[in-house]
Formats: C-alpha cells, structure tokens, sequence
C-alpha cells in the first residue's frame, strides 16, 4: 500500500482525514479537479498550487490516445511531464468510453470502442488500462469498472456489477507497482441495495487501499444518490478513504461529507466557468447577464481569491463570451471555491463544529428554506 490515511476528527459520520500520497499530504474532505489531456483546461500547474489543489485527476483514456502513455513513461511520468508536484489520479477509462463515446460495448474482454484518432475498432481491457496507468504513475489509479446508468433497471445492473467484481481481479493481478501507486476498487451495482452491498463485500475482501462509489451521478433522484452513498459509507472500512466518482455540486460534497465519504471530482466548477457561471455561496452567478455589465463588486465579496481581489463582475462580464481570460477567470474561483470548501468542511469536522457549518451553508444557500 502507498498511502496512509489518519482520521484526525469525526462528527458523526463525517470524517476530516489526512491522505498521505506518495506526492503530496492531503486533507479530507477534499475535491479533485478534473484535467483531461494532462491540464486543467486554461490554468497552469503554479496557479493551481496557489489556488490550493491537493489532488488532480487526469484520464486515462485521453491520455492514453494523446501524447499515449507510452510517451509519458518515456518523458518521466505524468508528474514530471506536466510540471504537477502534487498528487495525480487517473480514471480507469471505461467511462469516459462509454460517456464520451456512444461507440463503446463492453464485454467480458473489456470495452471495445472505435478510435477516435482513425476509426479502427479498439479495445480496453482490465489488464491494459492498468498497464496504462502504470506508465502515467498517477499516485492513485482506479480499476476498471462496468459502468452502467442508474437509471436503467434490469438484469443489466448486475451483470455490470459481477463483472466489476471479476475484472478487480485482473486488475490486481496487472497491477506492478503496487509501493508506488494505489489501486483503488469501484464499488457498482446502481440503485439495488443489495447488489450494492454483494459488491462492496467482494471488493473490501481484496483489502485495496481505498474504494470508490461508482455508478451515480447519472440523472437519478438525490433520495436514491444519497441512499446508495449511505449505505456504501456504512458498510466500507473505516481506515480507508472513501471517494464518491463524479460529485458534484457543492450542496452534494456537503451531503455527502456528512455520510461519511472522503474524496470528490466532477467536471462541474470548471466546465460551467467556460459557460460563464460562478459559484458563490448563494449558489450561482451567471456572469453573462445583462446586470453584470456595470457591476463594479467581485464575483464574490466574501471570496479572498486573486480574481475576487482583483477584477470587477463588469470585467469578467465584458470578457466573457469574447476571450478565453473570462472562462480562465472563472475557473481560478471557481476551483477556489471549491478549496476552501474542502477546507471549511475538514476544519468544521476537527473543531467540532460541522452542524453548525452545514446550517449557516444551507441557510446561505437557501434562504427561504426550500
Ligand atoms: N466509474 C468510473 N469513473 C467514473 C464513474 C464510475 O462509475 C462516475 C460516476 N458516474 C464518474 N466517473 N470509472
Ligand atoms: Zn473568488
């Protein structure tokens, strides 16, 4: 195992953890912005530092496609090739396939696709996407998975479920530089109970590092996302760290973090930048709006990020739809924004006052109390 993962305060079931990673101490609850060819669209690695990113994750399926991963390996890891000193990610690739690629059909043998690059069909297996991720030496790497949406039912969500099961263990087998990087399991299953819970016992039989809880974040209700997170939070090991894939919306960290899951990412902070909306603690500001266009004020008053210090929402207003700078803008705070919500959540939970953070959020938030 490559990591350590030290729970320093609880409330309830929320835990603030540190995560030793071979390339950087994290703190929990934490949330991983997610780069897909090596960056975070329109920052640089010294400006996400002083945003205060601990972990960013990178995909293996684009990477593996462009510059390929055997070109990373041979340019010194994925670290070293995009000048991050901190800790990396990276996704297994089977749902980017199937999200990104309406071509994709998985079988026992893996996930086939055809190749974006010249059509040729292509395919993924358990043994290769770890293959992969050992050459991009991402401090944690993830299984490969079925993926399935929670919002279909059928024998369908089992098969996917078994299958993961089974591919876990090609997936350890492949797995050659277990001192170094951290093969985490994906537990599947959709929305069943059941199915959940057979998957969450055959994967912390396998005793990995850490687990992640896959499958949600696909259109189904917050009642039965937050449901599944519950139970998974409940019947995984203490000692380990927990990671909900693809969350979210900052209300769904919040939820989440108080059921007892660790770790986050979701493209969400930095692609609705590139549409000109901000996060703020009332919810969202969209900056594209005609009022904006004269609105001396920071996109947040109480944000203390270089653009909130910096720049007026007449500005960001101005730019936004006509130079890449606005949806750089946004992102830096939106991604801040982010930070300093993993930051008030770890801290609320060691200081023993998480309710009360969680209170003053929602009353923020939702001042009419819908
Ligand atoms: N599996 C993998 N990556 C993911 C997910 C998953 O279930 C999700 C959740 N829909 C986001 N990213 N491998
Ligand atoms: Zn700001």
């Amino acid at each position: 195992m490559a990591l350590r993962f030290e729970i320093l305060g609880r409330f309830n079931r929320a835990r603030a953890a540190q995560l030793t990673l071979p390339h950087f101490v994290c703190q929990t609850p934490l949330f991983m912005p997610v780069g897909t060819q090596g960056t975070i669209k329109g920052l640089a690695t010294n400006q996400l530092e002083e945003i205060g990113c601990q972990i960013i994750l990178g995909n293996t399926y684009h990477l593996a496609l462009r510059p390929t991963s055997e070109l990373i390996d041979e340019l010194g890891g994925l670290h070293q090739f995009m000048n991050w000193p901190r800790a990396l990610l990276t996704d297994s690739g089977g749902f980017q396939m199937v999200s990104l690629l309406h071509l994709a059909d998985i079988t026992e043998k893996g996930v086939t696709f055809q190749s974006p690059v010249d059509g040729k069909p292509m395919l993924l297996t358990p043994e290769e996407s770890i293959q992969i991720q050992n050459r991009i030496g991402a401090d944690i790497i993830m299984a490969l998975d079925d993926v399935v949406k929670t919002t279909i039912t059928g024998p369908r969500i089992e098969e996917a479920m078994y299958r993961t099961l089974r591919w876990i263990d090609r997936c350890i087998a492949a797995h050659k530089r277990p001192h170094e990087q951290n093969l985490f399991g994906i537990v599947q299953g959709g929305l069943d109970p059941v199915l959940r819970d057979i998957c969450v016992r055959g994967l912390v039989d396998r005793n990995l590092p850490g687990y992640a809880i896959g499958g949600l974040a696909g259109g189904e209700s917050k009642d039965s996302f937050w449901r599944v997170v519950a139970q998974c939070t409940a019947a995984l090991p203490e000692d380990k760290p927990r990671y909900v894939m693809g969350v979210g919306y900052p209300l769904d960290i919040v939820v989440c973090s108080a059921l007892g899951a660790d770790m986050y990412d979701c493209v969400y902070p930095t692609r609705t930048a590139r549409f000109g909306t901000a996060l703020v603690p009332e919810g969202v500001l969209k900056l594209k709006h005609n009022a904006m266009a004269d609105d001396t004020r920071p996109i947040d008053p109480t944000c203390a990020c270089m653009v909130c210090r910096t720049y007026s929402r007449a500005y960001i207003h101005c730019l936004v739809t006509k130079d890449a700078m606005g949806s750089q803008l946004l992102s830096y705070h939106n991604l801040y924004y982010m930070m300093k919500l993993s930051r008030d959540l770890h801290m609320s939970i060691i200081e023993g006052r998480f309710p009360e953070f969680v209170c003053n959020f929602l009353r923020i938030m939702f001042p009419k109390g819908d």
